[in-house]
């Protein structure tokens, strides 16, 4: 049997999104164009030409989606700031309407009692930065400190938590390794090199943060807990890299000083030496860890997939999301375990982690009925749950995502809200795990405890 769930009084319970899946009007009120928007007008780039021209449309009605987050109680949101609003150009000339739409947000969602949680990069560079190389560039470190003073000075002040990156392994396997998000380049050598300038650029805003800030910075790393299909010494070492590419890459700069040395085995001469002094930069001392948890890989060795040399293997027995997403609540428990073992007690939050959906369209009687969701949702609870009673000093949790929104290349094809958007009338309805979602919240979980 089970221990009953309870969460931590003052358990940080929220949702998340980020700026360019929701927000639309990206060019509004003098704001610069992103790679995203550049990056969705190729055709061919993003399923059906979808694009974020007009999103959830939450640009203009964000007073109505902090309304819904009152309604269901929630304690924290975290949403992310669009780098080119407030620096149209990526550097220099400061946007002051780019600035007020987040001022207003901060605002509203305070006199609503909600947290904001401010993410400073997640993934839309400003386009003329992408002309000067983008995060191929070195100098796009001391850009991105710069941009983070600003939003720092003119937000700290109401804003106790920020995030510097949004999975750095996104931006760098999605944008610079395989093509399948903006930039949209193919190259291993330009991965590694986007890798490392992310890093200094993360080091270089955690520099500025404490110079001009008062309150907790971190950063937001995608984890997907590796297991290997047999216990063979080959798929036992494929695993291994895999875990150090997608993983380790990220958090053992940060924590142990250097990469995973499976990095150079596997990139070999696109791998270069980095200078060290990078390293105490790209190290220094975080308030929190975020973590985004939605899925985990059983994975075979296989050598003619360079340069990681690995396969994921399909599991017969489970369930997958519309995303094609193995369902796997362990893997959440694993992976807060892991960190501790791995980093130490740094607090950690959940910053992401849900599932994308079909759900039956019965918005008409008020109401969306997500069953899979639901039942995903209380699963994942329960690994949460595991995680504290092991011993994880895991803070809060934010459900991906208040609403349905732009799913980056896969358009609106895939469904990750806990509140439906109708993407042709912008009506917002409740789906059954927002009202799920909204007890737990109020009961810290124990409503978990009742028979289904
Ligand atoms: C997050 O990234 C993003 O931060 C967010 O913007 C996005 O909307 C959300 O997730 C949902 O996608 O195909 O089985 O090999 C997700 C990171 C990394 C999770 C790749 C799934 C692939 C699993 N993703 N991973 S699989």
């Amino acid at each position: 049997m089970n221990k009953a769930i309870q969460f931590p009084p003052n358990f940080l319970w929220g949702s998340a999104t980020s700026a360019y899946q929701i927000e639309g009007s990206p060019l509004a009120d003098g704001a610069g164009p992103s790679i995203w928007q550049r990056f969705c007008a190729v055709p061919g780039n993003v399923r059906d030409g979808d694009s974020g021209d007009v999103a959830c449309d939450h640009y203009n009605r964000y007073k109505d989606d902090v309304a819904l987050m009152a309604r269901l109680g929630l304690k924290a949101y975290r949403f992310s700031v669009s780098w080119s609003r407030i620096l149209p150009q990526g550097r220099g000339r400061i946007n002051q309407a780019g600035l007020d739409f987040y001022n207003n947000l901060i605002d509203e969602l305070l006199a609503n009692g909600i947290e904001p949680m401010v993410t400073l990069y997640h993934w839309d560079l400003p386009a003329a930065l992408d002309d000067r190389g983008g995060w191929l560039n070195p100098d796009i470190a001391d850009w991105f400190a710069d941009y983070a003073r600003i939003l720092f000075t003119a937000f700290d002040g109401r804003v106790k938590y920020w995030a510097t990156l949004n999975e750095p392994w996104v931006v760098t396997d999605g944008g610079y390794m395989h093509g399948t998000l903006a930039p949209g380049h193919r190259s291993p050598h330009e991965a590694a090199l986007a890798s490392h300038n992310l890093m200094r650029a993360h080091g270089s805003a955690v520099k500025v943060y404490r110079e001009v800030g008062k309150h907790q910075i971190g950063i937001v790393v995608n984890i997907e807990p590796k297991y290997p299909a047999s216990q063979s010494q080959e798929d036992l070492d494929a695993t291994r890299r895999a875990d150090a590419y997608m993983n380790r890459q990220y958090l053992d700069p940060v924590f142990h000083g250097r990469y995973p040395e499976e990095m150079k085995q596997m990139f070999g001469d696109a791998w270069p030496e980095w200078p060290a002094a990078d390293f105490s930069l790209i190290g220094q001392k975080l308030d929190f860890v975020g973590i985004n948890y939605y899925t985990r890989a059983v994975v075979r060795n296989e050598p003619t997939h360079w340069p990681l040399k690995v396969m994921p293997v399909r599991q017969t027995q489970a369930t997958y999301t519309e995303t094609g997403w193995e369902v796997y609540p362990q893997g959440l428990t694993d992976t807060l375990v892991n960190f501790k073992r791995l980093y130490g007690d740094t607090p950690l939050y959940v910053m992401e982690n849900g599932s994308a959906f079909y759900d039956p369209p019965n918005a008409d009687e008020g109401r969306i009925h997500d069953p899979l969701r639901i039942d995903c949702m209380r699963k994942n609870m329960r690994a949460l749950s595991d995680a504290l009673e092991q011993g994880v000093d895991v803070r809060g949790y934010m459900v991906w995502s208040l609403l349905d929104n732009l799913e980056w290349s896969l358009g609106f094809s895939k469904r990750f809200g806990i509140i439906h958007v109708n993407f042709e009338t912008q009506q917002r309805t409740l789906k059954d795990s927002a009202y799920l979602y909204a007890d737990i919240v109020a009961s810290n979980g124990a409503c978990l405890n009742q028979p289904v």
